[in-house]
């Protein structure tokens, strides 16, 4: 039984190292909502909401989520008396809202690390992990030059990445993604459109076939999973869904269709931790095919809540989960997440395993509320 007796957001903006670039914008500094629950004993949980700036990646933006969860969700919470049966019941409790995942994960989220602390276990092995990492695969923007990616690549490769993903769009695709296998014909490479294509980019896509990639990531739009069916079958490389499955129905939906051979798993963009355990249970357990986590430039809180998904059975290929210092100059968990071997290695400390530089976070919040 979960019985919260405090339960506080804040509005955080986090400065990246270095502007990240994709189909749908630049991201200079990005927002998180960061969720503290405490429950009656004094334990505490954290959670972030990854929505974005803008409506871009997702409909859903900070300012949004931010209403979601002082006026509707919280207002869920308070007619069940601040009191859940277990982290996993907390959809039940807010089903009356529909949609807004991101909102709806950072709540999540908080109460998993708090479940997780109270039984005194670390949260990848309360949510049935069994590898204590994840393996590290980086996430590369759309650069100015050729030139500049093929350094960027470089000097990531040197951090110890073992898996590389570029951005793409119509216009940067097949030039600059065949620089990068020309330059390292071994190393695992993949794309990300971000939902930049149309079926008429046909031939575009096809070009990619070439570069032997392990897949391409949302070449169409979040909602085409038609369209992502069509390609599958006319491309050799794999698709990957990542905007286009909001949960496990879309998951079902995309397996019926043929739709995709991997799914990125985002708790942010399905709702939270159970949903992604269920889109695990499905797409690995049912269909035994591999899934990877995706990642949304998370703090340390966010990122907490990926490695531990990434420890899971049906994680057999590099998750876009980068260390720390990928994204930002100080991150706001103790010690920052660190890159050892090419992993992120899963903590054994209860709940996400780091814990939240609080006085940081006060520091760096533009708006407070506590909701109980
Ligand atoms: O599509 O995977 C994506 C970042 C923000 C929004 C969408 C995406 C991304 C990334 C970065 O690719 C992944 C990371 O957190 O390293
Ligand atoms: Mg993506």
């Amino acid at each position: 039984m979960l019985e919260l007796r405090r339960m506080e957001i804040y509005e955080v903006w986090m400065r990246l190292k270095s502007p990240f670039r994709t189909s749908f914008g630049t991201t200079v500094e990005r927002p998180a909502i960061l969720v503290r629950v405490e429950e009656r004993g004094g334990e505490e949980g954290w959670g972030e909401v990854v929505a974005g700036e803008g409506p871009w990646y997702s409909g859903e933006t900070y300012e949004t989520a931010w209403i979601m969860i002082t006026k509707y969700i919280s207002r869920f919470l308070e007619k069940a008396g601040w009191t859940l049966e277990s982290a996993r019941h907390f959809n039940d409790v807010v089903s009356g809202v529909r949609d807004n995942r991101m909102a709806k994960a950072g709540v999540e989220q908080a109460l998993w690390d708090l479940e997780a602390r109270l039984a005194g276990k670390p949260l990848w092995r309360h949510i049935g992990g069994v590898k204590g990492y994840v393996e590290s695969g980086v996430s590369i923007g759309i650069q100015g030059s050729v030139e500049e990616l093929l350094r960027v690549v470089g000097r990531r490769l040197e951090e110890g990445y073992v898996r590389v993903k570029l951005k793409i769009e119509p216009g940067w695709d097949y030039e600059p993604v065949a620089a990068v296998r020309r330059e390292y014909p071994d190393v695992p490479l993949q794309v990300d459109a971000n939902a930049a294509y149309r079926l008429e980019h046909l031939q575009a896509l096809r070009r990619l076939d070439d570069l032997d990639l392990l897949m391409i990531e949302q070449p169409l739009a979040y909602d085409d999973l038609y369209g992502h069916s069509i390609l599958e079958r006319r491309l050799s490389t794999p698709i990957c869904l990542d905007e286009s499955v909001r949960g496990l129905r879309d998951a079902q939906a995309a397996a019926a269709l043929g739709a995709a051979t991997y799914i990125n798993i985002k708790p942010g963009r399905v709702g939270g931790i159970s949903e992604s355990l269920a889109i695990h249970d499905y797409w690995w357990g049912s269909l035994g095919l591999p899934v990877w986590i995706g990642g949304m430039l998370e703090t340390g809180v966010g990122r907490g809540h990926l490695v531990a998904l990434g420890t899971l059975e049906g994680v057999k290929l590099p998750s876009d989960v980068s260390a720390s210092d990928r994204y930002y100059e100080e991150d706001i968990v103790e010690p920052p997440w660190q890159l050892r071997n090419g992993r992120i290695y899963a903590p054994e400390k209860p709940g996400i395993g780091v814990e939240v530089k609080v006085d940081l976070v006060e520091r760096l919040a533009r708006r407070r509320q506590k909701l109980r």
